[in-house]
């Protein structure tokens, strides 16, 4: 894996080791602390940790071993120096914003991000005096023309949510670092396994856990890591004051999820190749979007910066959005839902579910087109998989 990789382990070994080893008690795996606040020594001892003078937990909102666990098992998957858990992805984008945006600051945002990421810009944060611009971020030209005098940060996704465009992450850090803005890297898609952004350049880097990192379909969930302290120490206490912390559980969840994220991760990917290329020699089939496929645009630039295509597939029937809509009603072992990253198959209508709040214009704008079906791969045997497409296609 990674060769440009600074880790001392490799991603297979740090998610199941990162984060944790047992304590006292020889527990294999984190206990879960369920506790929201925790007991002082002595009145002094309580003051000293308020202070700052000695480590220890204070009040779970502000901290608590469960969550620090899984923390540090993402910061070290992705070579950062610290993780902040979110009980979303939202939360942990809202975060950023909160803490690092203020009134006449101007953010550039990946025209084709996750819809609620710009669309809280766009509706909630303007009204706070946040300005925003949503650019193809994949044209670095598109990037530099939208640059502004008050421009404090970069938020890109790549691949691209669910266009697959892909976006040039060291060319925005050249950017970013020019003009004195932080670069954030929403690493959903990707997850650490294959894709690690500090590696080319990124300040801070997200994600939501939601998906890849926790795996199951059965948890929602947000980290944010960054680069180096002073980033988080900028952070800490927005996100805590916000009130956007993870819970323990939730935390011991993701932790138990993220331990296998390497096999899933692989797997998924090695099904999404074969049906992408199936895909693409179908006859009912207009177009595919996958960075695997030779006919991928960005294909050279997404190895670059990438260890691999990901799992997740954009594509568009010749028979447009009828022939989508009948497509998602037919598939039987797929399930038609929203989200990605899970260890079972999702198929999902971007325009009509997670990109309905755009407006039909913005949406054409960033491509996400009328037709366009968004397949998350995941473990089944492929054959199975293939299968279902096939029967679904006829
Ligand atoms: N970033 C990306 C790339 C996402 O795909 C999502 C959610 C988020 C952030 C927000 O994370 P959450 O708060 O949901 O944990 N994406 C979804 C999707 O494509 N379908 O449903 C949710």
């Amino acid at each position: 894996m990674g060769k440009k990789n600074k880790r001392k382990l490799e991603a297979g070994t740090l998610a199941i080791h990162a984060g944790y080893h047992p304590d006292a008690s020889g527990a294999v795996n984190p206990p879960i602390y369920q506790s929201s606040t925790f007991a002082f020594r002595d009145a002094e001892h309580g003051a000293r940790l308020f202070k700052g003078e000695e480590a220890g937990w204070i009040y779970t909102r502000i901290g608590n071993p469960t969550i620090r666990a899984l923390e540090d098992n993402i910061a070290a998957l992705e070579g950062g120096a610290r993780g902040m858990a979110c009980s979303s992805g939202m939360a942990a984008s809202n975060t950023l914003f909160f803490a690092l945006l203020g009134k006449g600051d101007h953010v550039i945002v990946t025209d084709a991000v996750y819809g609620p990421t710009r669309l809280v810009l766009e509706s909630h944060w303007n009204r706070f005096g946040v300005e925003l611009s949503a650019v193809d971020t994949s044209d670095l030209d598109k990037v530099r023309a939208a640059v502004k005098s008050n421009t404090r940060m970069l938020f890109i996704e790549t691949p691209a949510n669910p266009t697959l465009k892909v976006t040039d992450i060291a060319g925005c850090s050249e950017i970013a670092r020019k003009i004195g803005a932080v670069l954030v890297v929403d690493n959903t898609f990707m997850s650490p396994v294959l894709q690690r952004p500090f590696e080319h350049g990124a300040d801070i880097v997200l994600h939501s856990v939601t998906k890849f990192i926790n795996g199951h379909s059965d948890v929602v969930g947000g980290l944010i890591v960054f680069r180096e302290e002073p980033g988080y120490e900028l952070v800490y206490k927005p996100w805590y004051m916000l009130g956007a912390t993870m819970d323990p559980h939730q935390a011991y969840l993701v932790y138990r999820g993220v331990k296998s994220l390497q096999l899933r991760a692989l797997l998924a990917q090695e099904n999404a190749r074969m049906i992408a290329k199936f895909l693409e020699q179908h006859s009912a089939v207009a177009s595919v979007a996958y960075p695997g496929l030779k006919s991928h645009p960005q294909r050279k630039l997404h190895k670059r910066q990438a260890d691999g295509p990901g799992s997740l597939i954009s594509f568009e029937l010749k028979g447009g959005l009828k022939a989508g809509v009948k497509l998602m009603n037919s598939v039987k072992l797929m399930t038609l839902a929203v989200s990605l990253g899970g260890i079972e198959t999702l198929i999902q209508h971007p325009a009509s579910m997670t990109h309905a709040g755009m407006t039909p214009e913005q949406r054409q704008a960033a491509g996400i087109t009328d037709g366009l079906v968004r397949l998350s791969v995941g473990c089944e045997d492929v054959d199975d998989l293939l299968d279902d497409v096939e029967q679904a296609l006829s």
